[in-house]
């Protein structure tokens, strides 16, 4: 009984403006804690904050570059709430850590807000938590709210179902497997960073990027090279991320996935090239099938 009293005084303080309060719900919520109070409290309620995830691998340099951000928002006047969601962190420890001390630079000033949530929790409220937490930080008033996750795609928190844009971060890598190409990763990606800009291999990196997101039909994905050591494209992503109407690409990036499964289901049919299809191979290169028609032979062997 003291308890929901309590949550609703907490509720009464958090509409008023109070930042403990504030607080106080976010590390409830998170916990899994108040969930159906704050969903009432939150319900129907507009606010303009956009939702941006920052996602990618580990050591990509997510924190690094929130912190870049918080700097740049923050010399526009505008005020910025970032939720760092790190399972790894839970695991290290240390990363933790690393992302307190990276952003711990806006320690006392009112318009940033940073919080590294520990999840251990399943999948599915892990991101329904995280959604709440959220929408808390929109409805109390920041401009923007960042979230900072690990491994969109392979999901440990389903970023793309709660954000309003996912901004997927990947680096120039050494040796020819790029682990996002293979993962295939790109695909919920409304934007995306090739970060590390200054490393070599940066340029190699982005016209990678670009060919596999190029794909026929689909609208194309933004590639923005950024280094958050050099501040190289900072002000640049923002102001892409700032022109991007919300959700604006999410029918062009279920587009892209469904191609991108035609295409495995293509290259699967045709693992073993069949003998049968080679009289078409021959025939097109001899000019006697139009391309079209070359496509539609092989495509009708896919279909049967
Ligand atoms: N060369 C270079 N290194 C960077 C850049 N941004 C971050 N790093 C480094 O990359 C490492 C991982 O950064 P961190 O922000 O913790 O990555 P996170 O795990 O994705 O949050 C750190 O050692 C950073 O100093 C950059 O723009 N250029
Ligand atoms: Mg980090």
């Amino acid at each position: 009984m003291t308890e929901v009293v309590a949550i609703r005084e907490l509720l009464d303080r958090f509409r008023n403006g109070d930042r403990q309060a504030l607080n106080r719900l976010v590390s409830l919520v998170s916990r899994g804690e108040a969930l159906e109070e704050v969903r009432v409290e939150l319900s129907g309620i507009k606010h303009d904050a956009r939702l941006i995830a920052l996602t990618g691998n580990s050591g990509v340099g997510k924190s690094t570059l929130v912190g870049q951000l918080i700097e740049h928002i923050r010399s526009q006047g505008e005020t910025v709430a970032v939720l760092a969601c790190d399972p790894e962190s839970v695991l290290t420890g240390g990363a933790l850590l690393g992302d307190r001390v990276r952003m711990s630079a806006h320690a006392g000033d009112v318009g940033v807000w940073v919080r590294s949530l520990a999840t251990t929790s399943g999948r599915q409220s892990v991101t329904a938590h995280l959604d709440l937490a959220a929408q808390l930080l929109a409805q109390y008033g920041f401009d923007h709210v960042i979230l900072e996750t690990v491994g969109a795609g392979q999901g440990d928190v389903a970023v793309d179902a709660i954000a309003d844009v996912v901004v997927l971060l990947i680096q120039p890598e050494i040796g020819d497997e790029l682990q996002w190409e293979k993962a295939g990763v790109l695909e919920v990606a409304d934007v995306v960073v090739v970060h590390k800009g200054d490393l070599p291999g940066a340029a190699q990196t982005e016209t990678q990027a670009r060919e596999l997101l190029n794909l026929p039909g689909c609208e194309e994905t933004p590639v923005v090279r950024v280094s958050s050591k050099t501040k190289e494209g900072i002000a640049e992503l923002w102001e892409l991320l700032a022109d991007l109407p919300s959700r604006q690409r999410v029918s062009s990036r279920d587009t892209r996935r469904l191609l991108r499964l035609v295409q495995e289901y293509i290259a699967d049919q045709f693992a073993a090239w069949p003998e049968d299809m080679n009289s078409v191979a021959e025939d097109w290169a001899a000019g006697k099938l139009t391309d079209a028609d070359a496509v539609q032979r092989i495509l009708a062997h896919v279909v049967d």
